[in-house]
């Protein structure tokens, strides 16, 4: 637009400037001919009346004068007309205008030493008039007297504003025809061509690679539209070449690696690309606090720690909410950006959410109604209707913002979490062609539990649309199973594991997440012994037993129960005073949530109160950094922990007891883990603790301060085992085969 308006700007100027002149011009001719016109008649009148004014004054005939000016009071535009005798004195005036006896004529005096008649304009009143004086001279060329009429001249500026008015309009419809114009011009050839070849090229990225593109001429246009077509091409060619030697990779290869993972997805969506969808970006830019300055973060998540690696090897899209305070700053016109930001491996789309629905949608239906449902802590799940109805509409903002990204053919979407329970039925009704999967991050009621949604019956049906849907464990599908059978009309087939409503089948399976491979690697890396050194020089941890707590600060993770039993461990242990550290590392979350708000403060006060119950000397048993960690800052606390704690009340998988074992590369390490979480199944060789049973827990802790070095390294070998086997890659894997061996049924 800007382009357009600078092109049509100088032309308007140009056309604007010379109709301008032409009008002056025109304005200057005609009120000259109007004055020559009236001079022309002024001077008539006079020159009709110099032989009666003769006539008048030779005899001093003062009855004569007066009927002889009055004869002009009905004269159009003729105001009147005076007689004057040789002295200029007036004789006689028509009536209507006798006024003008009052006014100053300097010009008297030079008529009757002249003898020359005059025309002029004169100022009378607040109007002007035009006068033309003659003198009325004898045989013998003595001056009698004079004669002066007068006339009215408003209409000449009355017809000259109207030939204004003309001019105007007249260039207003000019400039207004000549914009219409250099539109219709612009869009027949610039924009229509344009238009045409960016949808082409859109339908080219959606999968639709069939047709030549539009753009017939030889022009600039016609080379420009040629090389993308090459590009186009090429690009589909590397793509089949990649799915196909893909495929032959992913038959030889044993264990799940990136690459792996990167051959399967290229085997099995060919030419399209993986479309992840959850609430969560795996990148926030930020404001700092400090210096001001926007950074970029990696939020504490399980969901963005488990799907950033998958997207890092396979690329794609991810589509998440834009909730950085700075996040607008580094998005392209489609809302979108490369990331990693140093090397940027898959597409990340920010959809934008207003405070209400961040409110209603997030803070509201998501956490303070799903979040307290699904898990068993005692915390009531709240349900409000105006915040369902904010979720089903953030639902949908999320639905149109995936199909404006998903190709012509065979799409493959993967939602993530209880964020997006509607999503699936929503963009099934504009595109049931489309292949989804649904991955719920956390635990599954039972159907008593989830029957106390006021929603359940919709957040079902939004599910069932997905043709996938994947817990953690067992257990949480056999509980979804039941809970759609008993809460909704629907077939479930216990064979297949399948839910089936309306002809439509949803298959329900366990996929456990788990970690990436990422902390394994540098394990000797100087920059992390470094950092181990400082760390422990910092906290004075030199010869101390240190245990470690990872967590985002969220009731469902015990981290009150995990610093009671930390003090019940020191109560009961005395002997370990000054020998023992527990550090926990938490990141502030859903702070809006007034329980979470309560829980900050909470842990605050134990924190406090714990320290100054053992303050001898410098030694603190708690240390609490309460602030968000990059992944490279959690590694060293990570690697130079004796013992990780996961106390959970209730979680879906739990990925820092994972993160943890992948980074004891030195298996010298123990793993105590609640037994009501995802990865107690698996991880059957930490020290299993229930959360609420204080002094279990504690008596927990003593076991894994004193196990023997060779039982700590038989179990940390053992669960590595379990890890690196059961990577993310795998998860991913597991799922992207079941969902697109679904769509060849
Ligand atoms: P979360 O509840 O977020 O995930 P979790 O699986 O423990 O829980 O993952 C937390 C992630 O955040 C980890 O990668 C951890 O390193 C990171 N983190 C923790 N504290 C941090 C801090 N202070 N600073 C920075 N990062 C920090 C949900 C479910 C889980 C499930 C995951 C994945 O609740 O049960 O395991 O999804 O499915």
């Amino acid at each position: 637009m800007k382009r357009l308006l600078l092109f049509i700007l100088p032309i308007l100027i140009i056309v604007a400037i010379g109709f301008t002149v032409f009008g002056i011009m025109q304005i200057r001719f005609t009120q000259d001919k109007l004055m020559d016109d009236l001079q022309k008649k002024a001077k008539a009148v006079d020159e009709s009346l110099d032989f009666s004014a003769r006539a008048i004054l030779l005899n001093n005939d003062l009855k004569s004068a007066n009927r002889l000016v009055e004869s002009f009071q009905k004269r159009e535009r003729l105001q009147g007309c005076v007689i004057y005798d040789k002295e200029g004195k007036v004789l006689a005036i028509t009536e209507r205008f006798s006024d003008w006896k009052e006014k100053e004529k300097s010009y008297l005096k030079d008529i009757l030493a002249n003898k020359a008649p005059r025309g002029a304009l004169e100022n009378f009143k607040d109007y002007s008039v035009y006068s033309y004086i003659i003198p009325v001279i004898d045989d013998e060329n003595t001056i009698l007297g004079m004669v002066e009429v007068i006339y009215d001249t408003s209409y000449v500026f009355t017809t000259l504003t109207a030939l204004w008015e003309r001019l105007s309009v007249s260039l207003i419809t000019l400039l207004v025809l000549i914009v219409l114009i250099m539109l219709l011009i612009q869009r027949q050839i610039f924009t229509l061509p344009v238009v045409r070849l960016t949808e082409w090229f859109q339908h080219f990225q959606k999968g639709e690679t069939e047709a030549a593109h539009p753009i017939k001429g030889k022009d600039e246009l016609g080379k420009l539209a040629n090389e993308v077509e090459q590009v186009a091409l090429s690009l589909r060619i590397a793509r089949k070449v990649v799915s196909e030697k893909a495929t032959e990779r992913i038959k030889k290869d044993e264990l799940w690696t990136e690459s792996k993972l990167r051959d399967l997805i290229h085997a099995r969506l060919g030419e399209n690309a993986l479309f992840v969808v959850s609430n969560r970006e795996p990148y926030m830019h930020v404001i700092d606090d400090i210096t001001g300055q926007p950074k970029c973060i990696r939020p504490a998540s399980g969901v963005v720690t488990a799907i950033h690696p998958i997207m890092s090897a396979c690329g794609g899209t991810w589509i998440a909410h834009g909730s950085g305070n700075a996040d607008r700053k580094f998005v392209n016109s489609k809302d979108k950006l490369g990331v990693p930001p140093e090397d940027n491996r898959y597409i990340l789309k920010r959809v934008w959410l207003s405070k209400e629905e961040e409110e209603g949608y997030y803070y509201g239906f998501a956490n303070e109604g799903l979040w307290p449902l699904c898990h068993m802590t005692h915390t009531r799940p709240v349900f409000r209707e105006a915040d369902w109805q904010m979720y089903k509409k953030v639902n949908q903002k999320f639905a149109d913002s995936v199909l404006a990204e998903l190709p012509t053919k065979n799409p493959f979407l993967f939602i993530q979490d209880y964020h997006f329970t509607l999503l699936a039925k929503m963009i099934k009704e504009k595109r049931p062609d489309a292949r989804i999967a649904l991955f719920w991050h956390i635990p599954w009621p039972n159907p008593e539990v989830f029957s106390t949604c006021p929603y359940h019956k919709q957040i079902l049906e939004g599910m069932l649309a997905c043709d996938l849907i994947g817990f953690h464990v067992q257990s949480h599908c056999n509980n979804f199973l039941e809970t759609s059978n008993r809460l909704l009309e629907s077939r479930v087939d216990t064979e297949k594991f399948s839910i089936v409503r309306f002809e439509k089948e949803t298959f329900v399976r366990a996929f456990p997440i788990s970690v990436d491979g990422y902390l394994d690697q540098n394990k000797q890396s100087p920059d992390l012994l470094r950092e181990i050194d400082r760390i422990k020089k910092e906290f004075e941890l030199e010869g101390k037993i240190v245990a470690i707590g990872v967590d985002r600060i969220d009731y469902t993770k015990g981290l009150v129960e995990r610093l009671l039993a930390v003090d019940r461990f020191i109560e009961k242990n005395p002997q370990y005073k000054n020998k023992f550290v527990f550090i926990q590392l938490a990141a502030p979350s859903r702070t809006h949530i007034k329980q979470y708000h309560d829980l900050m403060n909470e842990i605050d006060e134990v924190v406090e109160k714990k320290n100054w119950k053992y303050s001898e000397g410098e030694w603190r048993p708690i240390i609490y950094l309460k602030r968000h960690f990059s992944p490279e800052e959690i590694k060293p606390y990570y690697s130079l922990a004796d013992i990780c704690i996961v106390s959970s009340l209730h979680d879906g998988m739990n990925l820092v007891a994972k993160e943890y074992v992948a980074s004891k590369t030195d298996f010298n390490g123990v793993l105590v883990l609640s037994r009501f979480t995802g990865a107690a199944r698996e991880l059957t060789d930490s020290v299993l603790i229930n959360p609420y049973a204080i002094e279990e827990f504690s008596d927990a802790i003593k076991s894994a301060v004193e196990m023997p070095r060779e039982e700590k390294k038989k179990r940390m070998e053992n669960m590595r085992k379990i890890v690196s086997e059961n990577n993310v890659y795998r998860w991913a894997g597991n799922i992207i085969t079941e969902l697109t061996a679904l769509k060849k049924s």
